[in-house]
């Protein structure tokens, strides 16, 4: 860790689409001093940071260059996106054999580096994978945070937002469990500027049950229709990776919904899944553990389940 906060310095292991989207992402935001690109295609890494540093000029400042390994070292945080990523009809769990190899070889190289900060995962299957980092980084489970539902609950704030003609950020709501098929909406919780869903509901009249089905739909299977149109989701999983960094970077203390893992809350053990939880310059300060309907702890338990089996798969 850096504890003279003077150089705040950002590893990215994967120039594809989600990483190069996320280096863009970081160079306007101006949370990092320092950002270091390594890909196994050291050449797309290289083209991407001098793209980058032609930006210099009309950004904040930051040091872009394509690095290796050795450049973890004294990183605050190592940020992978690299591996393959979902094809038409494929689903996230159809990744994990492919990327737990990956990822046990990027992560072995980035510990031996000497590397002591934290990690911030989103290749997927992102839950699956986090588990996998953890496992082999020897790191302590708060200083490995995975995407989780970042993405999710922003795209479930968006419909909501578009529905209600409110700003997004003024719909608190979270989606939980799997970065994937099992994933749940907490309506429970859901608020429009701290007015309750179903005050709101009632005050207005709508949205109707259907309608919020519809949204949920939209919601979970948002990658399958993006994918479908352009090949690949990026600019929306990189602009929650770099409010992520900035977040630890910035001791910021911000609930975001991430990969966690859980060790008693929820009632669940020994699984990396899509919680909220206070973001800080520890990594994952705390999992808030917010009163279910008994429809939705079932519905996380069966997501668990569902990770469980997937996790096992790679460590029987
Ligand atoms: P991409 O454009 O194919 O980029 C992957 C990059 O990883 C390429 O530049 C590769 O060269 C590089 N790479 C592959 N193997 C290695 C290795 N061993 N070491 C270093 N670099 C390597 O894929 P894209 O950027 O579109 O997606 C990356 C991952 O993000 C995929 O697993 C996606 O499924 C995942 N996403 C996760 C999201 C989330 O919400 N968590 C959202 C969207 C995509």
């Amino acid at each position: 860790m850096n504890p003279t906060n003077k150089v705040a310095k950002v590893a990215l292991i994967g120039s594809g689409f989600v990483g190069a989207s996320y280096a863009f992402a970081m160079l306007n935001q101006g949370a990092a001093s320092e950002l270091v690109i390594i890909d196994v295609n050291h050449k797309k890494a290289e083209g991407d940071a001098m793209d980058l540093n032609h930006g210099l000029s009309f950004s904040s400042n930051m040091r872009i260059w394509a690095g290796d390994y050795s450049d973890c070292k004294d990183a605050d945080i190592v940020v992978i996106t690299a591996g393959a990523n979902q094809g038409p009809g494929e689903t996230r769990l159809d990744l994990i054999e492919k990327n737990a190899a990956i990822f046990k070889s990027i992560v072995t190289a980035v510990m031996q580096s000497g590397f002591d900060g934290i990690f911030i995962v989103a290749t997927n299957p992102v839950d699956v994978l986090t588990y996998a980092t953890w496992k082999y980084s020897g790191l302590p489970a708060h200083r490995i945070i995975g995407s989780g539902t970042i993405l999710d609950s922003a795209r479930l704030r968006f419909e909501l937002g578009s529905e209600l003609n409110v700003d997004p950020r003024n719909v608190h709501a979270y989606i939980m469990g799997e970065h994937g098929d099992t994933e749940l909406p907490v309506w429970s919780h859901v608020n429009i500027g701290g007015q309750p869903l179903k005050d709101y509901i009632h005050a207005h009249g709508k949205p109707s049950q259907e309608t919020l089905n519809t949204i949920f739909t939209n919601v979970r299977d948002a990658a399958y229709h993006i994918i479908e149109r352009k090949g690949a989701t990026y600019y929306g999983i990189a602009m929650g990776l770099a409010r992520l960094t900035t977040a630890v970077l910035r001791n910021e203390n911000s609930v975001l919904s991430i990969s966690a893992l859980l060790e008693g809350q929820y009632g669940l053990n020994d699984v990396y899944i899509g919680v909220p939880a206070v973001i800080s310059r520890e990594g994952i300060k705390e999992v808030v553990e917010l009163k279910l309907e008994q429809e939705e702890l079932d519905k996380l338990h069966h997501s668990a389940d569902v990770l469980k089996k997937a996790i096992h798969t790679v460590f029987p």
